[in-house]
């Protein structure tokens, strides 16, 4: 008997529930958790809770036990996951998408290995060299993109601070062929008291990495001392004591770069400019006068010849900016404020490059290479989504606020597929139907990227006019324009409650709750360090752009163009992310998707608690208990009747070899009447509906003994043995 339906370590499936309530929902999810089962279903949605323990469930032998199983054969896991991903790619010929989803920690990253892990052990059971080559690729590439995109939180020891869409290619048998990989980047704000720098945390934590696992001979080449704590950019992070195991993880790293094909000046390179990155922290300036200096003009040096250029480039990149008037464009120094805000944006827009040009590398080595659709057929897709799931902290700021946008946006898609659709479908084909009330967040993301009118477009308005944006002006314009939105209300904190900085926050009522987004969002400095190529980077840009380093000179290609063609306005960051966004669920809308939802148990990684209202809340803003409902009052599975008979004909008396009913319809009704199945259908316009897995097991149990005995059958025919 499946384990689902045991009784001991409660409800496999939340379907299964005796009355769908918050209660029971929880009770049995905590009941799981406590049994160690981590996994449970709702239909073809799997919850998964963070064990925060190793579990001895992920190896070849588990692989084995779900490999071309049906998902109600075995215990909820991942792999069934997977493994109906796999099969609806391979026998459909559909191009699947896995979407996970949670909050941070809650095991997405985690989650996306496993099921990457498995897909790897299922294929090429030919052992074909090529697909072993390609296999072992897309392994790796993720510990060099774990590497400098994952950073140790507070809330998780290895934060993936990008989200990450990985397709995986397959070729007609089924194997992998090849991969492409989108990053969706943000960035890590960190606000001190007295100064404001941008920067990711998430370079800190592989910086912290170089310093402590380099080689002694590598550092002193790039001028790097051992301690941690002669590096401003470090020490602001406070990631000092963060990482033990730093040494083993640089090795990892540098040999997977290796493995994937990087060359030695490719990887000569990105030490570089780790390095460069580490000593632009250290840049202080001065002023004499009116004029800004660079006081530690040593530094300048380093630069230079770590980013191979001139000394020249280095301090006019650091202290000039341009400005466009009308046609024309003129110098101007910085101020010494302007200078520091300058160079954090350029260390940020270095290491924004660097994890771009790292990706676009890692493509270039796993896209798929001589595949021809016309000899082959059509080479299927499945696409693994981890991305960061909500976030709600005490002061939000914009990093949350594309967060949380995301999540509107895949819950939006999630609604689409799962709910609307379904209840749609019920409706097309004339299934008797009681409606399930959802909230439809739809309203949310318009007002986040509606045109003209959504929060991206009036903070894309206050960032037209750099130097002269204030919070002040993006607030006056969300308030102009949204006022009466029933989803944003701003304020004016009174004394009592105000901090230091914060004086103003707007509100957004996302469907997972209430979320303050203080001000100041630094409407000013996004301009600063968003913009790709705004006009006040420009030199900065051609600062590397002008390197005779050719590896750093292809990640700036614009330093090809020309001024003018470079001071063109170019789009924001918050705008780059908005059609990012949106062309992410493009992409996974025309796919078959699959769920994974992550639950994080408790705040402090232990194996052992399950705090009730932290997971009743996760349960509530991942939508669980509606999409029971939904499940519950729905069927688990439909098909239209040709494909039907065409899979379950033999097991019917009515249908096999062919059927003299006057239409498919009525046959399919007459072979589940038959095999005492009636009960549990619907027969809609086009298609069966059968409510409960169980019986479409019986079908398939059913069908494989038949097929079995047709082959013997067969087999005794040609043997003459009949
Ligand atoms: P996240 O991807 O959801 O957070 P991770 O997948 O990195 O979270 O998981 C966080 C930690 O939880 C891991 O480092 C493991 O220690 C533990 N963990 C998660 N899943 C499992 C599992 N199946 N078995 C054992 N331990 C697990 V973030 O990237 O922060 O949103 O931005
Ligand atoms: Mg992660």
């Amino acid at each position: 008997m499946a384990e689902h339906e045991s009784l001991e370590f409660g409800k496999a499936d939340f379907v299964l529930l005796d009355n769908v309530s918050m209660e029971e929902f929880m009770a049995n999810l905590k009941l799981r958790f406590e049994k160690g089962r981590i996994y449970t279903y709702i239909g073809e949605v799997v919850v998964s809770v963070n064990p925060y323990r190793a579990m001895n469930i992920y190896g070849r032998d588990t692989v084995e036990q779900y490999k071309g199983r049906e998902l109600y054969e075995r215990p909820p896991h991942l792999f069934a996951i997977a493994d109906a991903a796999y099969k609806a790619m391979k026998r459909r010929n559909k191009d699947t998408c896995i979407v996970i989803s949670g909050e941070s920690g809650a095991g997405k990253t985690e989650a996306s290995k496993y099921i990457m892990q498995y897909i790897a052990a299922i294929t090429n059971p030919n052992q074909r060299a090529e697909v072993e080559r390609v296999k072992n690729m897309l392994l790796k590439s993720n510990c060099v993109l774990e590497a400098f995109g994952n950073a140790k939180t507070n809330r998780n020891d290895n934060s993936s601070r990008f989200g990450k869409y990985m397709d995986i290619n397959f070729d007609f048998k089924g194997d992998p062929i090849g991969g492409h990989i989108s990053n969706y980047l943000l960035e890590k704000k960190c606000v001190n008291l007295d100064f404001i720098c941008f920067f990711f945390l998430f370079f800190l934590y592989l910086l912290t990495q170089l310093l402590r696992g380099a080689p002694d001979s590598l550092l002193r080449s790039l001028h790097i001392q051992k301690d941690p704590a002669a590096y401003n950019y470090i020490k602001v992070g406070g990631h000092i004591k963060s990482c033990i195991n730093d040494g083993a993880d640089f090795k990892a790293v540098a040999d997977a770069m290796k493995v994937i094909g990087f060359t030695g000046d490719e990887i000569q390179t990105v030490y570089k400019i780790l390095a460069a990155i580490l000593h632009l922290g250290n840049l202080t300036f001065g002023v004499d006068g009116d004029v800004t200096l660079i006081e530690n003009t040593k530094l300048v040096s380093v630069l230079r010849e770590l980013l191979s250029t001139k000394e020249e480039n280095v301090e006019k990149a650091l202290l000039y900016r341009t400005v466009a008037t009308g046609r024309d464009v003129i110098e101007k120094q910085h101020t010494e404020q302007e200078a520091s805000y300058g160079r954090d944006a350029l260390a940020k827009a270095m290491y924004e490059r660097l994890f771009c040009w790292i990706v676009g590398r890692i493509n270039d080595i796993i896209e798929v290479k001589n595949y021809d659709a016309r000899v082959h057929g059509k080479n299927t897709v499945i696409g693994v989504l981890d991305i960061y799931g909500f976030e709600i902290f005490q002061n939000n700021s914009f990093e949350q606020f594309c967060i949380n946008y995301c999540n509107e946006k895949l819950q939006q898609l999630f609604i689409q597929l799962v709910l609307k659709q379904e209840q749609e479908e019920y409706q097309r084909e004339g299934i008797p139907w009681k409606h399930i009330d959802y909230f439809n967040n739809q309203i949310i993301v318009d007002l986040v990227e509606q045109q003209h009118k959504g929060i991206f477009s009036v903070l894309d308005e206050a960032c037209m006019n750099v130097g002269k944006v204030t919070d002040e002006v993006f607030l006056q314009g969300l308030n102009g324009k949204l006022a009466k939105h029933a989803h944003y209300t701003s304020r004016k904190l009174s004394p009592t409650d105000k901090n230091l900085e914060f004086d103003r926050d707007f509100r957004i009522r996302h469907y997972a709750g209430d979320v303050i987004n203080l001000l100041p969002f630094h409407a000013d400095l996004l301009c600063w360090s968003l913009t790709p190529v705004a006009v006040d980077l420009l030199f900065m840009f051609l600062l590397c752009a002008s390197s005779s380093n050719t590896v750093l000179k292809a990640m700036w290609p614009e330093g090809k163009l020309s001024i003018t063609e470079v001071t063109k306005r170019p789009l924001t960051a918050a705008t780059l992310f908005k059609n990012s966004m949106i062309s992410l669920v493009e992409n996974l809308a025309c796919k078959e998707p699959y769920y994974v939802r992550c639950i994080k148990p408790n705040d402090v990684k232990s194996p052992l608690l399950f705090e009730i209202e932290r997971c009743r809340h996760q349960v509530e803003y991942l939508g669980l208990l509606e999409n029971v409902r939904v499940r519950r009052a729905g069927f688990a599975y439909r098909q239209t009747y040709p494909r039907f008979l065409q899979r379950y004909k033999m097991i019917s008396e009515f249908t096999w070899p062919n059927h003299d009913l006057p239409s498919d319809r009525e046959a399919v009704k007459k072979l589940m009447q038959g095999c005492g199945f009636d009960h549990d259908a619907a027969y809609g316009k086009t298609k069966v509906f059968i409510r409960t897995p169980r019986t479409l097991f019986s079908l398939e149990e059913q069908r494989a003994e038949m097929v079995q005995r047709i082959v013997l059958f067969l087999q005794k025919v040609w043997r003459g043995t009949i």
